[in-house]
């Protein structure tokens, strides 16, 4: 069943800068290659418009590496855009950066009280449900922020736990369907999606977990042939996506774009 949660209107990116190669990582595999990431970019946004979607792309920005990874500085529930607070360093700007694109894009856009942190790859939302996953970038004071705010848009907010090992929750997770998530074994082993049904990632496959469903298809990382497997035995339509500069930064699909539709409603 599709949902408001998986069919959307419109997606905002950020084209990724030539400093892109100065981007945040766990663990330094090499650089990204500014070029490469442009044209992996580049396919991810022509695949999102081929759904049919509106996407703006806005310019890149040399002062903030991590820009690209537009997700996580703000969240788009219900038609309305909400400031987020990432806690990485040099990504603290990247809301205010990006706040005045969002009032030109949203009939409303809210902020975040007081002074915890909130990215938006540890926030997964069904149609009714919005899950926080606590991280290294996302703590309990921000989640108190954004709780007031979700439940005045008529969601849920549940606050669950990303096992110390996982960036963001997003980063082992993703919505399939209003009903469905796409898990690693160990981010489900947790239990944080009880009541909902799981397609878990084939071993050493938990990159694949980082997809998006976006209308139709669900854009799944090059690379992951098992899991593309299980979710084409499930019946979802796979488009495999190049991702391998992302994946350097820590990156993925869901991390390159804010989907919305400005009307949906609860
Ligand atoms: C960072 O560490 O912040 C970036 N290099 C990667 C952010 C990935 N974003 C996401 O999972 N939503």
């Amino acid at each position: 069943m599709a949902g408001h949660s998986v069919t959307f209107t419109h997606a905002l990116c950020r084209a990724p800068s030539r400093s892109v190669t100065d981007g945040l990582r766990a663990e330094d595999r090499g650089a990204p290659d500014a070029d490469l990431f442009a044209a992996e970019h580049a396919a991810y946004v022509a695949a999102l418009r081929k759904t049919g979607a509106e996407v703006t792309v806005l310019p890149p920005r040399e002062d903030f590496p991590d820009s690209v990874f537009i997700e996580d500085p703000a969240l788009c529930l219900n038609g309305v855009a909400i400031m987020l607070r990432p806690e990485a360093q040099s990504r603290r700007g990247e809301a205010a950066m990006l706040r005045p694109d969002l009032i030109r894009l949203f009939p409303e856009v809210r902020d975040l009280a007081g002074d915890g942190f909130v990215d938006g790859g540890d926030i997964l939302c069904s149609d009714t449900e919005v899950m926080v996953g606590l991280s290294a970038r996302t703590d309990a004071a921000g989640v108190a922020a954004l709780r007031p705010i979700v439940e005045d848009l008529g969601y849920r907010l549940r606050m669950v736990e990303t096992p110390p090992e996982i960036l963001h929750f997003k980063t082992e997770s993703s919505l399939l369907d209003p009903d469905t998530i796409l898990a690693s074994p160990r981010l489900a082993a947790t239990g944080c999606f009880d009541g909902y049904k799981v397609i878990e990632t084939a071993p050493g496959e938990e990159g694949a977990a980082n997809a998006i469903r976006f209308n139709a298809p669900v854009f799944l990382s090059n690379g992951f042939s098992q899991t593309a497997d299980r979710l084409d035995a499930a019946g979802y339509e796979i488009w495999p996506m190049p991702t391998t500069q992302a994946a350097l930064l820590d990156g993925g699909l869901s991390c390159m774009s804010l989907r919305y539709s400005p009307l949906s409603g609860v």
